[in-house]
């Protein structure tokens, strides 16, 4: 069975192809600063957009077609489709994919059918991974989607839905590290709330951290060696979600103790609605050490709810892979498009368009942001910009060995401070497109 006879596997082409389905900039074994871009960029698929996606939304019904998917919750369905992302993940050339565990396997009446329709999934799972040698980038748990989860999971004020959650927490660590998993994730998907008038928030976000502990000490029963991420986001579909953006995940991860075995997995759209450019939160995220993995996807602008539709901008790809360079690269992270195609595009074949786009979109920014380092233009203005911290007083006040008497008499036998320089944004902005530019011209 093929559900994509017309597509053969992606190549890379170059820049001057005007194959569609072709890469113009992804050339995953080139090496870009020491590293192949296949290990730079570590490209996943997604299970839920991609294979549980319909095209509904609160206006309408579903509209997209993939005529292997009967609809059914059935686990033979299940398991067909199983065949199909891994047809699509090959043909990509995507080395790893993202689940849900309601994602591969349908919910249950019960907690223990559940477990078993996953149970009957997975060797289907691992037979394909072994048959094409795509690896999973993290398994996560969706708490979120069942009505049971209405007042929250971990955080819900009854105590018999933190113990399904959590049951269901470990069956997916099972299922994870079964299947080889690199990471586990915990998206606080109705962790959050709407109302203060009916919330105790402190008991609440202590429930969160009891869960994340328990899952990080059955990880070490199981032998489950990956990190651990949580995903900031703001709003939606809580009003207030508890992860809301990367300072308060580090925040919440350093008051509950969470910090050495979680990292932040930090997705673009989710930036933005948080009222932060990604390229903050990334840099944030890094420089605490924090930064794990991205959800690449973006929002729009003139709509102000989590789109998550397919990176195409190479000034924001440029400016994330910039900042993930600066930050020692991936390690057990990658760039995973939790991305879904529009409604209206509603063909299997508008699959491939959306990966292919994306992933070059991000080979792209790869590929300025390489540029951009090795000449070192832009470094090295940020670091003559901060040089008056280099020596003198400023490396005093760095080093801690001056006192505030002290400083008021530097400053009093100095009078005022020197002339400062212009901070040069345009110029600075100028030269990004540069670098944009000549790369497209290369
Ligand atoms: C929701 C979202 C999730 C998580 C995984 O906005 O991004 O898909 O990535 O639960
Ligand atoms: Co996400």
């Amino acid at each position: 069975m093929t559900a994509f006879p017309d597509v053969s596997p992606i190549a890379y082409e170059g820049p001057e192809s005007d194959n569609p389905l072709a890469f113009r900039w992804y050339n995953p074994e080139e090496v870009i600063l020491g590293k192949t871009m296949r290990d730079h960029l570590r490209f996943s698929v997604v299970y839920w957009h991609t294979f549980r996606g319909t095209g509904a939304d609160p206006f309408g019904a579903p509209t997209l077609q993939r005529p292997w998917d009967d609809g059914s919750d059935s686990v033979e369905n299940a398991q067909r489709r199983v065949r199909v992302a891994f047809e699509l993940m090959e043909k990509l050339g995507a080395p790893y994919f993202a689940l849900h565990d309601r994602d591969i396997a349908p919910e249950g009446a019960t907690l223990a059918e559940a477990n078993r329709h996953l149970d009957a999934v997975v060797p289907v799972i691992q037979e394909e991974m072994q048959r094409t040698g795509i690896k999973l980038l993290w398994g996560t748990a969706n708490l979120f989607s069942h009505p049971r989860y209405v007042h929250g999971a971990a955080t819900s004020c009854d105590a018999d839905v933190f113990a399904y959650a959590a049951s269901q927490v470990k069956k997916c660590m099972d299922v994870t590290v079964a299947l080889g998993g690199e990471n586990y994730l915990f998206w606080g998907g109705r962790e959050g709330y709407q109302n203060l008038w009916n919330t105790d928030m402190k008991r609440e976000l202590d429930h969160l951290a009891r869960l994340l502990h328990l899952a990080v000490d059955y990880g070490k029963q199981i032998g489950f060696t990956g990190k651990f991420f949580i995903e900031p986001k703001p709003k939606e579909p809580t009003k207030h979600q508890y992860d809301s953006d990367a300072a308060a995940c580090i925040n919440f991860l350093r008051a509950y103790d969470l910090t050495e075995p979680f990292r932040l997995n930090i997705e673009t759209n989710h930036a933005t609605l948080a009222g932060h450019e990604m390229m903050h939160e990334l840099e944030y995220a890094g420089m605490q050490g924090m930064l794990g993995s991205i959800d690449a996807n973006t929002g729009d602008l003139l709509l102000g709810w989590d789109t998550d539709q397919f990176p195409t901008n190479v000034y924001l790809t440029t400016q994330i892979m910039l900042t993930i360079l600066k930050w020692g690269g991936f390690r057990t992270g990658g760039v995973n498009f939790d991305a879904k195609v529009r409604r209206e595009s509603f063909e299997p074949i508008d699959l491939f368009y959306a990966h292919v786009g994306g992933m070059d979109a991000f080979a792209f920014g790869l590929r300025v942001a390489a540029a951009m380092i090795e000449d070192g233009k832009l470094g090295e203005f940020i670091k003559n910009r901060y040089r008056s911290w280099d020596s003198g007083i400023g490396a005093q006040i760095e080093n801690g060995s001056i006192d505030l008497p002290a400083l008021e008499q530097y400053m009093l036998e100095k009078g005022e401070v020197d002339a400062l320089a212009s901070g040069r944004q345009e110029y600075l902005e100028n030269v990004v497109n540069d670098y944009i530019l000549r790369t497209a011209r290369r």
